[in-house]
Formats: structure tokens, sequence, C-alpha cells
């Protein structure tokens, strides 16, 4: 993603997850919003996008956190949400292991009191450790917590499959954890 993309990325994960009604939008179920409704808002608020370049967004986006829906009218990130939204996600039954990336400072409170979903809908989890380095990375050197998904399936928890991979839960019990 060039420098750019990253801007625009950044104002869709900004409206799209956590303040719609700042540009006058409503999700609907789903998540989505009509593309037409986005542009006119974000042009209306400052910062105009081109079809083109967000079409270009959706596509080059490294994580695939936006997608555009069959008809091409309706856009929508894929997860990553702080306000309510029913995403419409089905129950899936997870690998046996699954990967968290976090940094040193939270590790005493996590092992402690598990993984909290914090302002999101759901704790996210990685399928893989590179996943998991990344998104650890964002605050600091990485640390990476193993998550024995498949136990935590078999006793009861719930987990789901965003449609750009990512794996969620509401929440991982300190027993479910380890650090080797
Ligand atoms: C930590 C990005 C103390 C948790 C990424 C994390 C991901 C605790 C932070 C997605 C805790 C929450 C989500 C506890 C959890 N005590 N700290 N009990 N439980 N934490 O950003 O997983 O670029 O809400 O370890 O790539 O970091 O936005 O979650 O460090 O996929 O598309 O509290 O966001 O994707 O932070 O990241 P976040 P996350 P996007």
């Amino acid at each position: 993603m060039d420098k750019r993309q990253i801007r625009v990325s950044k104002y869709l994960a900004k409206y799209l997850r956590h303040a719609p009604e700042e540009l006058g939008l409503t999700l609907q179920p789903g998540g989505w919003v009509p593309v037409d409704d986005l542009l006119a808002a974000a042009g209306n608020h400052g910062f105009p996008i081109s079809y083109d370049e967000l079409i270009e967004c959706v596509e080059s986006n490294d994580k695939q956190r936006y997608a555009i829906d069959a008809t091409g009218d309706l856009i929508r990130a894929n997860q990553g949400h702080s306000v309510a939204v029913d995403l419409q996600l089905e129950e899936q039954a997870p690998p046996e292991v699954l990967y968290h990336g976090t940094v040193e400072r939270f590790l005493t409170s996590i092992l402690a009191d598990g993984l909290h979903k914090g302002k999101r809908h759901h704790v996210h989890l990685s399928k893989d450790v590179e996943t998991a380095t990344k998104v650890g990375a964002r605050r600091g050197r990485p640390v990476i917590l193993k998550v024995a998904a498949g136990t935590m399936h078999r006793d009861g928890h719930t987990f789901y499959l965003s449609a750009n991979r990512v794996w969620l839960t509401a929440s991982v019990p300190p027993a479910y954890l380890s650090t080797d």
C-alpha cells in the first residue's frame, strides 16, 4: 500500500468501524453502507476520495480490511468494529492452536485475567505466528501467546472467522494461554 492508500484505509477504518455517525452514515446489518453515500459524505467532510481510489484501497489492502458486496453498491469493514453492528458472522470450529500478538507490558495482566476484547467486539486471534507478530509489533517488541483454541471450542467457547481470515472470540480465559 502506498502512502495515500494507507491514509484512505485509516479514514475508512475510522468511519466504517468506529464513528459512522460522524459522517452521517448508519451501518446496515452486516456493517454495510452504500458506496455512493460514503463517497459523498467523505467529500462533504473535507476528505474527497474518488471511486477508483476506494476500489484500489479495498483491493490492494494489506489485510483485506474492507469488502464490496456482490452488487458493487455496498462497502463494509470486515472486522475490527467498536460500534454495535451485527456482522452476521457464522460460527466455525477453529484450528487446534491460534496465536495472539501483544507486548511485554500487558503480559502480567493477560496471564492473570485472560484476553479481553477491550473496545472491539471480539478478541482477535491469528492462525499463524507471522501475522500475530505483526499485530503485536504495532505496540512495541512483539510477544506471542499460544491459544489452545481447539480445547476452548470443545469446552463450549464460540469462534467466528471474519471474511479477512481473522479468528474472533468473546474472551480467552488464562487457562487456555501459554507463552512457549
Ligand atoms: C491487549 C489490527 C491487558 C491485547 C490488528 C492488545 C488486529 C490486554 C490490546 C486487530 C488484555 C487490545 C486487533 C488484558 C487484551 N490485560 N491487555 N487482560 N487483554 N489485552 O487493537 O488484538 O490494522 O483492540 O493484547 O492487526 O492488538 O485495525 O487488539 O494488545 O487484527 O485492521 O489489549 O487490529 O487490525 O488492542 O488488534 P486491540 P489487537 P487493523
